[in-house]
């Protein structure tokens, strides 16, 4: 059975939760608080020297980081995964939008704003860039949504996937997505996708490891 290492309030590491689920793949989960620094013990630094989750464990010794790869790995040959040579561009294109443009921006602001005690403070100098950034990002994915109910190949694909877990938590980080109503309708569609999970939600504590 596959192990995943994933700190349960990660957005990075819900993708991963997300895609396994609707993919109805049991797993072994390996909870890692990255606030108390158990992804840089030197034995996590042995499955992934970035130090970062989320990171799979996909055969005996064999790890896969970034949540993107990670998604192209357990979604292969589903319709998940598109297989068309376009529809397969236009997910990646979508996938490196969120790991460039996104989740710096948004992932970085939920994290600071939400996780770390006193990051609002730590971070002043940042939050501004942070909000600028990310409204831009937000634009971008609105426009695109105004004449598209997905992001790839016509369908819900990981590209909603990757996209769906640091925008679901805009709010939480002082974004405002009332001006962004394609965008609020696309959150409603991906949640109702079937075996949707909530961010907040674990396997059953049988396959659960701490
Ligand atoms: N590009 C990576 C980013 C992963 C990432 O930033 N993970 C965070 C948690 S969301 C982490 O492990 N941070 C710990 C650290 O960087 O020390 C991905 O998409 O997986």
């Amino acid at each position: 059975m596959q192990t995943l290492y994933s700190m349960q309030r990660s957005g990075n590491s819900y993708k991963v939760r997300l895609a396994l689920a609707q993919l109805g793949v049991q797993y072994r989960l390996v909870e890692v608080d990255i606030l108390k620094g158990e992804s840089h013990t030197p034995e996590f630094l042995t499955k992934n020297p970035n130090g970062q989750v989320p990171l799979l464990e996909v055969a005996p010794g064999r790890h896969i980081a970034e949540s993107n790869a990670i998604l192209w790995y357990v979604a292969g040959g589903t319709p998940l995964a598109p297989d068309d040579r376009i529809d397969r561009a236009e997910a990646l294109q979508w996938m490196f939008f969120e790991q460039h443009s996104l989740e710096p921006n948004l992932g970085a602001a939920y994290f600071w704003l939400v996780l770390v005690k006193g990051g609002r403070d730590l971070q002043r100098h940042a939050f501004e860039d942070w909000m600028e950034e990310g409204y831009r990002s937000l634009r971008v994915m609105e426009n695109h949504l105004k004449h598209n109910d997905f992001f790839a190949a016509g369908r819900y694909t990981i590209a909603d996937i990757a996209l769906y877990a640091y925008t679901h938590l805009a709010h939480h980080s002082d974004y405002d997505l009332g001006t962004f109503p394609a965008i609020r309708k696309w959150l409603d569609r991906v949640a109702e996708q079937p075996g949707h999970i909530a961010m907040d939600w674990q396997p059953s504590a049988l396959e659960a490891a701490q």
